[in-house]
């Protein structure tokens, strides 16, 4: 007998984190009897007063957003970093420390309306949400003292999100936090053995596969990751090297709205709601330093697992030993490629 990877387990290598992920596909093929639920089509107000991210609504902070009519970015009211703090280290033994941190936290709202999330915005306004991105990456790395601009989303109360409002977050600071410090350090140390970036070699294979990709447009690429974790785990991909979205043309800049749309329309068709997730992307570190290493690349992380309603928890095995999957990869792409781009409140049947 041969290993199989479509059906013997194994463990797969994700090279940007130097992490492990158990994959178990023989478990897939378990009995399941819950039930399939049908969408829940609750209609949404486009406007809600009582949502503190609506236009003219007041903020629980007390200040009043303006009658915004697009794009609106604010200073998080409850800010988890705060600016000008004074630097310093704490604790009086090496296993107790502490270091002071500072940065300040943003709120963006995607649109006015209420009842919109990204798949049903039409591409043009997403593509303001990716300017207003590129824009807060830009102003708040050229500041002193900020060394990394952390832009995500979380979607859907599965994932803690306080408010159906189409909305995200950006939290600048002082410090590389833990996830892009690996994957600037495994980046790095592929750049000097190759001269080439690891997620361009990555794409290129993946490209010629062809196994695991979800969508793609003339600039973009949506893919389940051979390591992925999560049971719908995507990355999105930019044909081009390029380190943040500053360096995106016009054109990659349509092209990337474009496949946020496909992608995250594709969540919401596969089990027929509004898709959870947290989304978010790694751009390269604003600490000064030029990053020939980086490669600009978003990761979307959403629960769901069978459907509206029955997820993947990480717990378990998961928190005590590594991660693991029982789909493997190859098959929640071939789902997620299967099936239609347009979303299903605007589908006739
Ligand atoms: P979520 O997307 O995780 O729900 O976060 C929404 C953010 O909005 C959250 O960080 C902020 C919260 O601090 N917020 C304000 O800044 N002002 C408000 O009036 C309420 C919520
Ligand atoms: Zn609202």
């Amino acid at each position: 007998m041969s290993f199989d990877p479509a059906d013997h387990s194994h463990r797969r290598f994700n090279p940007l984190t130097r992490e492990w992920v158990l994959v178990s596909p023989h478990r897939s093929q378990r009995p399941w009897q819950g039930q399939l639920e049908d969408a829940i089509l609750g209609e949404r107000q486009q406007h809600d007063p009582d949502c503190y991210l609506c236009p003219g609504n007041d903020r629980a902070g007390g200040i009043r957003n303006p009658e915004y009519d697009g794009i609106f970015v604010f200073q998080n009211d409850f800010s988890a970093l705060l600016p000008d703090l004074p630097a310093g280290h704490a604790g009086d033994h090496d296993l107790l420390l502490s270091e002071s941190e500072s940065g300040l936290c943003r709120v963006i709202c995607f649109s006015p309306r209420h009842d919109l999330t990204l798949p049903e915005m039409e591409a043009g306004d997403i593509r303001k949400v990716v300017d207003l991105w590129s824009e807060q990456y830009e102003e708040l790395g050229a500041m002193d003292g900020i060394n990394h601009v952390q832009i995500f989303e979380n979607k859907g109360e599965a994932m803690g999100c306080s408010n159906a409002h189409p909305h995200g977050q950006v939290w600048a600071q002082y410090s590389i936090p833990n996830e892009p410090a690996k994957e600037l350090t495994n980046m790095r140390q592929y750049f000097d053995g190759h001269g080439s970036t690891l997620l361009a070699d990555y794409l290129a294979v993946e490209l010629e596969r062809d196994e695991r990709i979800v969508c793609q447009n003339q600039h973009f690429v949506a893919l389940v990751p051979f390591w992925a974790t999560w049971p719908f785990e995507v990355m999105l991909l930019c044909k081009r090297r390029v380190a943040s979205l500053v360096e995106l043309t016009n054109e990659e800049r349509d092209s990337l709205a474009d496949i946020l749309k496909a992608v995250t329309t594709r969540y919401d068709n596969l089990f027929s709601c509004s898709f959870p997730y947290s989304a978010g992307m790694h751009q390269a570190p604003t600490d000064g330093d030029v990053h020939e290493e980086w490669d600009w690349h978003m990761h979307f992380y959403p629960p769901l697992l069978r459907s509206q309603t029955v997820r993947k928890f990480m717990v378990g095995y998961e928190m005590l030993g590594s991660a693991q999957r029982d789909l493997t990869p190859e098959a929640s792409a071939a789902r997620l490629r299967a099936l239609s781009d347009i979303h299903y409140k605007q589908q006739t049947t």
